[in-house]
């Protein structure tokens, strides 16, 4: 019998006993004592077309290089491997629109087919191994298509997030120089369409290096096309060229994968870049292991594409363990509170992977949506995000899980590409504990000096061995990369969040140590708010900070100076919300704005935003010795 014993839930016996795998912690041990060893029997699980001569490759760390000297190719491992066995005529993916009104599903076979007729047409574009591509998609089938396409061919996907502003999309387009980018007319968000093409015509006006823009017709709405430049998806399936066969590339393992752009301390977002060979065995592992992935099962993830999670556990992971992937355009309250609870039983969901503030958004609709539907094909929970507090693990465990179903907290990074603390299925949860750290995976806490601190006291979060999943650098950034993450302790990744170890060896993690914010699970840099605010005419600084929000984790509050001879006038904060939302995305609307004389600063001129944020919440201010007068 599973049983919640005070503050720990020990699922039942059973659990581990048919888990991948039964026994954690001696796995753990014994991965860590070899974790190249370790590494190397998960490769041996998947497919190379030839074999790598070393793991590891550390000689010029933090630049380290996994199975070097092999060929491969992460699609040859979602796609072609299973379409030999018995796998390829299992569903791979099953897509229902927003509304309800639309339900699409693929085989490996066809999903296989249609990522074959994407890569033929942008092979006919002349997209070829290590071009960027920028994709700007709402969640349709059509996105995994294109990720694989890319992929296959040895092309580089640069996914965004398909809610961000033109500014944003521009900037990003612009970086990594796409030649193409492919997006749909418009996306649906709680029933209204939000104008994707529009965004995207406004973006490549700025974008020198953009040769085509495919369109796929989704939302209805009425879009320009520019007769050179713009290509409807369903006329390119339409000519010769797209054929359902395609050749996968062989590529060198540390050929790169994708970029994906998240935020950091300042406000350029930086690019983090993945690679084949890495990257594949390091995502198929943690899912493999932390989910238990089966055969017969139906997995659910739902992060957009345009975040890690969805390349990592919705896309990339899933299709590697040879799983059937549900996708679903909307969210999880349009038309109503149940609509999630309602796919969850319609299509049999057995695993459900979600975000924190998710569940605390679900929750306050009560019960009784959940209650109306039959949720006993779950078997595993899943959060990730943020630290998930307390109340949130207790409703997802009995309102949702029915108190057996394991929750598996996964704490990771865009930059890690996999997870790195989390447990399995089996082992004793502690509700607001990411768990412990993954197989082969060496985590400490420091303290300033780099001494490691006590358990049971806080202190900064680093990992001091290398993944085969990590980043290789920051796109075209070197020095940014050897400056963020292994500079503070030499030789260790230093992951900007402060954490605390229990004395059963458990993980608490507090929250980022940086200039970054959680909202609603998604990554957002203040410098960025930031300088979307000053983009306003009436503003000359601005100041942003996080703070405690109920259903969001963090929410964004700013502080502004006016330019001298504005005024502050009744809508003038909407206004500048409003600007926010166009400049940057709707996610980083901050909260509430104040308008202020002055922004407490440095001596050097640098903004306190910890001042900020200890007067916002009535706290000791703390130090203030570098506080000009
Ligand atoms: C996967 C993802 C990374 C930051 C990370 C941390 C927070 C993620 C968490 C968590 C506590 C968890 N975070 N998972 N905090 N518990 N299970 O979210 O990547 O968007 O790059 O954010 O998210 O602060 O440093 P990314």
């Amino acid at each position: 019998m599973a049983e919640l014993d005070g503050d720990v839930f020990h699922p039942d016996r059973s659990v581990a006993a048919t888990a991948h795998v039964p026994d954690a912690d001696a796995l753990r041990a014994e991965a860590l004592a070899d974790p190249q060893g370790f590494w190397a029997d998960m490769a041996d699980e998947l497919e190379w077309f030839e074999p790598w001569d070393k793991v590891l490759d550390d000689s010029d760390a933090p630049f380290y290089r996994w199975f070097t000297g092999a060929r491969c190719n992460i699609v040859h491992n979602c796609l072609d491997r299973h379409l030999t066995g018995p796998n390829k005529n299992k569903l791979a993916l099953i897509w229902q629109s927003e509304d309800g009104s639309e339900h699409k599903t693929y085989s490996y076979y066809s999903l296989n087919r249609q990522v074959n007729m994407m890569a033929n047409i942008i092979k006919a574009m002349g997209i070829t191994k290590g071009d960027r591509v920028t994709i700007y998609l709402p969640r349709i089938p059509e996105v995994f298509f294109a990720m694989l396409a890319c992929a296959k061919i040895g092309a580089v996907h640069s996914v965004i997030f398909a809610g961000f502003s033109s500014d944003a999309l521009a900037s990003r387009i612009d970086d990594s120089e796409s030649k193409l980018v492919i997006t749909a007319d418009g996306s649906f968000v709680n029933g209204s369409v939000f104008p994707l093409k529009s965004i995207v015509d406004e973006a490549v006006r700025y974008s020198p290096t953009v040769e085509n823009v495919i369109v796929v017709r989704r939302a209805g709405n009425e879009v320009t096309m520019d007769a050179l430049r713009d290509h409807w998806y369903s006329d390119l399936l339409a000519l010769p060229i797209a054929k359902g066969t395609c050749e996968t590339v062989s590529l060198d393992s540390e050929d790169p994968l994708y970029i994906l752009y998240t935020s950091g301390s300042t406000g350029k977002p930086k690019a983090i870049l993945h690679t084949h060979g890495g990257y594949m065995v390091g995502t198929y592992t943690t899912l493999k292991y932390t989910f238990d992935m089966r055969p017969e099962d139906r997995w659910w993830c739902t992060a957009d594409p345009g975040w890690v999670t969805g390349h990592s556990y919705l896309v990339y992971g899933p299709l590697l363990t040879g799983a059937t992937v549900f996708m679903f355009e909307g969210g999880p309250t349009y038309p109503y509170p149940n609509r999630w609870w309602q796919l969850i039983e319609y299509y049999g969901i057995t695993q459900f992977y979600t975000a924190p503030t998710a569940i605390r958004s679900l929750m306050r609709f009560g019960e009784a949506w959940p209650n109306r539907h039959d949720l006993s094909s779950l078997r595993l929970l899943g959060s990730v995000g943020e630290p998930i507090n307390p109340e949130a693990w207790h409703w997802f465990h009995r309102v949702i899980g029915k108190e057996q179903c394991p929750i598996m907290d996964t704490w990771w990074q865009t930059e890690t590409g996999m997870f790195q603390i989390t447990q399995t299925p089996g082992e004793p949860q502690k509700p607001g504990s990411a768990g412990k750290p993954f197989f082969g995976q060496d985590v400490a806490i420091l303290d300033a000096d780099g001494n490691e601190v006590p358990d049971g006291e806080e202190g900064f979060l680093v990992l001091k061995n290398p993944w085969p999943a990590m980043l290789r650098t920051l796109y075209r950034d070197d020095q940014r990369y050897v400056d963020t993450y292994w500079s503070t302790y030499p030789g260790v990744y230093l992951a900007g969040d402060s954490a605390r170890r229990d004395a059963d060896g458990y993980l608490w993690i507090i929250g980022r140590t940086d200039d970054v914010i959680k909202v609603s699970g998604h990554r957002l840099g203040t410098a960025e708010v930031e300088s979307a605010l000053v983009s306003h005419p009436a503003v000359s600084e601005a100041a942003a900070i996080g703070l405690p929000h109920e259903v969001k984790g963090n929410a964004i509050h700013a502080y502004v100076v006016l330019r001298v001879g504005e005024k502050e006038t009744p809508t003038l904060a909407e206004e500048l919300r409003a600007h926010v939302a166009q400049h940057l995305s709707p996610i980083a609307k901050p909260d509430a704005i104040d308008v202020v004389e002055k922004l407490p600063k440095t001596r050097s001129g640098k903004i306190m935003r910890r001042v900020l944020k200890a007067r916002a919440q009535g706290l000791d201010e703390g130090d203030l010795s570098t506080l000009e007068e």
